[in-house]
């Protein structure tokens, strides 16, 4: 299995309650390393240009204030498998259906207040990592 490399987020109701490093010991707990990471307040022109790809789905609007409404953490995770690897780990988007011990099983508020965000692809995740972070900020 090659090692490959996927963008997470932990979304601003998880930074809000203190739950970083919670979040960050299952990612390190399932073999992923964090090989970059920064808080950030992301910007309105920021959450519109990384949710694009929702932009005719209801909860748009919603969701781009709700990534506004605090501080994120924006992460790299490397290990092998990584970016099915972090979905798993993560859970179900609707944290109704995310299975036990996931992330949002444990954590998330809500379908949209649902603790992280995780790439879904190996083109999507290059692109996200893109989005956030230059080659340099990458120190493995
Ligand atoms: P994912 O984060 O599990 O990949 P996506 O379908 O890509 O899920 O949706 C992106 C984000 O949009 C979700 O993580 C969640 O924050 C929000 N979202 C998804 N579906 C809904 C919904 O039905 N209502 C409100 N927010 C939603
Ligand atoms: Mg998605």
């Amino acid at each position: 299995m090659a090692i490959e490399r996927t963008f997470s987020i932990i979304k601003p109701d998880a930074t809000k309650r203190n739950l970083t490093g919670k979040i960050i010991s299952k990612f390190e707990d399932a073999g992923l390393r964090v090989v970059a990471s920064k808080r950030i307040q992301m910007s309105q022109a920021q959450a519109e240009g990384f949710y694009a790809v929702h932009k005719e789905r209801p909860f748009y609007g919603d969701l781009c204030s709700y990534m506004v409404s605090g501080p994120v953490v924006v992460q790299v995770l490397e290990g092998e498998n990584a970016i099915a690897k972090n979905r798993e780990v993560m859970g179900a988007t609707n944290p109704a259906d995310a299975a036990a011990g996931t992330i949002r099983a444990e954590f998330a508020e809500s379908i949209e207040a649902n603790s992280v965000h995780g790439s879904d692809a190996p083109e999507t995740a290059a692109e996200e990592i893109k989005f956030f972070f230059t080659d340099a900020e990458l120190v493995g």
